[in-house]
C-alpha cells in the first residue's frame, strides 16, 4: 500500500514498526518532525518545537550546522563507501586521531561502531579477548550495574540493568553479576552535580569479588552518570572507588559514555570531569552529533597492544562491522569535532552548568515533583506516578510538551528528563525551564 511518495505528513503510519515507542498510541496522535535548525524542530505544518534533549542525546551542536551539513554533502560525492576489513580510508585514520587526542590519558585506540549498542558488545568482546590472550581465559564474568542502560545488543541487556529490557529476552549472557544502583532519594533528593553521599557503594565490587573470585571476573562496565534511567549522577569519589578496587585485582574498567561523552558534562569525556581513567570508553551519539550512525570505542594503549602480537599477516581481533568507519559517519565526525571545537562548546556546556542547575531546581515546588537532579546539561525531574498506571504521567507529559507547550522533551517512566543541545542560550534556558513548568503543570 505504499505510494512511493515522500510527502512529509504520510497518511499510511501502519508498516513501520517504530522502536521504543507506544506505537498504537503515536499513530492515533502522531508527533511527527519534518524539519530542524538549531535548537528547534519543526512540525510538518511548520510549528517550531524547542529540541529539549537534543534529539535524543545526540545532537550536541545543534541542528542542520552549516558546516556539518557541507562535510557530508562533499563525502556522499566522493567516497560512498570503502571496505573497513583490509582496507581504508584516510579519514577514518584522522578521526580516531582526534578522537584519540580528546581523551584522557592514554586511551590512544579507536574502533569503530555503528552505535552504541555495537560499542558496549565490542568492549565487553575486547576485554574478554584481552584476557584470553594473555592467559587468563578463566576471567569470564562481566559486571553492570543496576539501572545501566547498556544499548538492546545481548551483550548490553545481559550488563545492563532496566528490567523492561531484560525480562522478555530469555537467559540473556551467563556469569553476569550487577553492582548495586546509586540513588537513594532519602540521602540525594534535589541533587546539583554529584551528590554527596554514596561513595561507599562502589565497596559492594569487593564483595562481588569476594563471591567470584577476581580470577573469574573480566570486567566492570557502568555508566559514569546514568542516563537512560533516569540520570543519576556519580556520588562524589564513586568512581574512583570503582577504579582502586578494578586495579587492585586485575578487572578492567569501562566508561559507557554513550551520552556522557562529547560535552553533555562540560567535558569531551566524564572520565575527564571526574579525574578517573577507565580502561575503555564507549561512544556513539555526540560524536557526529547525531547527523550520521557512529559509535566506537577507545582502548588503552597497553590493552591495545597486548593484541599486537602473532604474526604480521593474522587478523589480532576476530570483529568488526561493514559499516565500521563508514566515510560518512567519518566525515561528519570531522566536522562535528571542529565545530565543537571552533565554539569551544564543552567548556560553554560547563559555564552554563549552573545557570541551569538554577533554572530547573526551581521547579521543586510544583505538583507532584519528588525530586530534580541537574549536571552539566542534564536535568531529570522524578514526578510521583498517577495511582495504578505508572508512567502515565510521563507519557502524558511528553504528548502534552510537544502538542501543546512546543518542547521535545523525553520520559523514563514518570521522569522528565531534558538535555538540551549544548549551544542552548541564556534565553532558552529560561524558555526550556518555563516551558517544562507548564508542562508539569498540565499534567497535575
Ligand atoms: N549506552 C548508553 C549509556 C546509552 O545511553 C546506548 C549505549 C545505546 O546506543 P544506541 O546508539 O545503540 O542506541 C545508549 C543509548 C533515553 C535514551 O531516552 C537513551 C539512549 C537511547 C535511547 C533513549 O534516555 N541511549
Amino acid at each position: 500500500m505504499s505510494t512511493g511518495s515522500s510527502a512529509a505528513a504520510p497518511n499510511d503510519l501502519a508498516a513501520y514498526w517504530m522502536p521504543f515507542t507506544a506505537n498504537r498510541a503515536f499513530k492515533a496522535a502522531p508527533r511527527m518532525i519534518a524539519r530542524a535548525k538549531d535548537m528547534h524542530y519543526f512540525t510538518p505544518e511548520g510549528r517550531a518545537v524547542l529540541d529539549g534533549v537534543a534529539g535524543l542525546w545526540c545532537c550536541n551542536a545543534g541542528h542542520q550546522r552549516d558546516e556539518i551539513v557541507a562535510a557530508i554533502q562533499a563525502q556522499a560525492s566522493e567516497l560512498d563507501f570503502a571496505p573497513p576489513f583490509q582496507f581504508g580510508h584516510p579519514k577514518a585514520f584522522a578521526l580516531a586521531t582526534r578522537i584519540a587526542d580528546l581523551a584522557p590519558g592514554d586511551l590512544d585506540h579507536v574502533f569503530f561502531t555503528n552505535s552504541g549498542s555495537e560499542a558496549v558488545d565490542t568492549a565487553l568482546k575486547i576485554a574478554l579477548a584481552f584476557h584470553n590472550i594473555r592467559g587468563e581465559g578463566a576471567r569470564q564474568r562481566l559486571i553492570g550495574r543496576e539501572r545501566g542502560y547498556h544499548g538492546v545488543g545481548f551483550g548490553g541487556i545481559s550488563v545492563g540493568g532496566i528490567v523492561s529490557n531484560r525480562k522478555f529476552f530469555g537467559g540473556l549472557l551467563t556469569g553476569v553479576d550487577h553492582l548495586p544502583h546509586t540513588y537513594d532519594r532519602a540521602h540525594q533528593g534535589f541533587s546539583r552535580g554529584e551528590p554527596e553521599w554514596g561513595a561507599h557503594l562502589a565497596d559492594e565490587l569487593e564483595r562481588i569479588v569476594a563471591l567470584h573470585d577476581a580470577s573469574t571476573i573480566a570486567a566492570v562496565i557502568i555508566e559514569p552518570m546514568a542516563g537512560s534511567t533516569g540520570v543519576l549522577p556519580p556520588p562524589k569519589g564513586y568512581l574512583q572507588r570503582l577504579r582502586a578496587i578494578c586495579d587492585r585485582h586485575g578487572i578492567l574498567l569501562i566508561f559507557d559514555e554513550v551520552i556522557s561523552g562529547f560535552g553533555r558534562l562540560g567535558f569531551a569525556f566524564a572520565a575527564e570531569r571526574y579525574g578517573v581513567l577507565p580502561d575503555m570508553i564507549c561512544f556513539a551519539k555526540g560524536v557526529t552529533s547525531g547527523t550520521v550512525p557512529m559509535g566506537g570505542v577507545l582502548v588503552r594503549k597497553g590493552l591495545h597492544d597486548t593484541f599486537m602480537r602473532g604474526p604480521d599477516h593474522a587478523i589480532e581481533l576476530f570483529h568488526g562491522y561493514t559499516y565500521s568507519a563508514h566515510p560518512l559517519a567519518c566525515a561528519a565526525g570531522l566536522a562535528t569535532l571542529d565545530l565543537y571545537a571552533r565554539e569551544n562548546l564543552f567548556a560553554r556546556a560547563l559555564g552554563l552548568e549552573d545557570t541551569f542547575g538554577d533554572a530547573l531546581q526551581a521547579l521543586a515546588d510544583l505538583p507532584h515533583v519528588l525530586d530534580i537532579r541537574t549536571i552539566g546539561l542534564v536535568a531529570a525531574i522524578d514526578l510521583a506516578p498517577i495511582e495504578g498506571s505508572p508512567g502515565l504521567r510521563g507519557f502524558k507529559a511528553v504528548d502534552h510538551a510537544f502538542h501543546k507547550a512546543d518542547i521535545l522533551l523525553r520520559a523514563t517512566g514518570d521522569t522528565l528528563v531534558a538535555t538540551p543541545p549544548l549551544i542552548i542560550s541564556q534565553a532558552q534556558i529560561g524558555e526550556l525551564a518555563e516551558k517544562m513548568a507548564a508542562v508539569i503543570r498540565a499534567v497535575a
